[in-house]
């Protein structure tokens, strides 16, 4: 397996600079939620990481896995902010040779989320909304709930997220709008 160092290479390969210090602030955004809700600070930092890993790969790199992998064939009809995620886990299985399938589910549901996930995917999917350069209407609602309890803030930030595609007359992905439906109302 690969050492912290050189995953932090590899990362560094693939993204702008930009994106990339994005990707260490989730790392460091995922690792104190772990701690703070008993999750593997390790794991949820890996996580982090690489969440982003494949965001700047090409439309038909995603379209030809899509294919070849066996994936959800309607995942054509989306894009790379879906894609990246739910496809671009297969990229850091082969590429970066992670295993670990719990770090797998979460970068596959970093965007849009699940029915159930685990508190490693929460902390992700949290991470990557609230992380300190985040700045949009609601970003401070969305880190308190989160401080709180990692399920408001999921539920928070699907209801969010579902509203702005909407507002922007963009197609939701089925998986994200049955995230909204698990989530909202959900007891946690
Ligand atoms: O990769 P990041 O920019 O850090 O953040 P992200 O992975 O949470 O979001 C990527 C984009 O994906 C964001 O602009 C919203 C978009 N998105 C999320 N769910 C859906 C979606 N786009 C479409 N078309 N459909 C969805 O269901
Ligand atoms: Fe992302
Ligand atoms: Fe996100
Ligand atoms: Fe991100």
């Amino acid at each position: 397996p690969y050492t912290h160092e050189e995953l932090m290479a590899k990362v560094a390969a693939q993204l702008t600079d930009k994106r990339y210090q994005h990707c260490l602030r989730v790392e460091a955004t995922a690792r104190k939620l772990a701690a703070a809700n008993d999750v593997d600070v390790e794991l949820a930092g890996i996580a982090g990481l690489l969440h982003d890993y494949a965001k700047q790969r090409s439309d038909k790199t995603f379209i030809k896995l899509i294919k070849s992998r066996g994936l959800d064939p309607n995942l054509v009809s989306y894009g790379n902010g879906v894609w990246h995620g739910v496809v671009g886990a297969e990229l850091i299985k082969d590429e970066l040779k992670i295993t670990n399938e719990d770090i797998l589910t979460a970068v596959r549901q970093h965007t849009v989320g699940a029915p159930v996930m685990s508190k490693l995917a929460q902390i992700i999917f949290m991470a990557d909304f609230i992380e300190p350069a985040r700045d949009f209407l609601g970003v401070d609602v969305a880190r308190k709930l989160t401080k709180q309890s990692l399920a408001d803030g999921v539920r928070y930030q699907i209801q969010h997220t579902l509203a702005y595609l909407v507002q922007k007359g963009a197609p939701v992905y089925p998986q994200t709008l049955a995230t909204y439906n698990a989530w909202v109302g959900k007891v946690p």
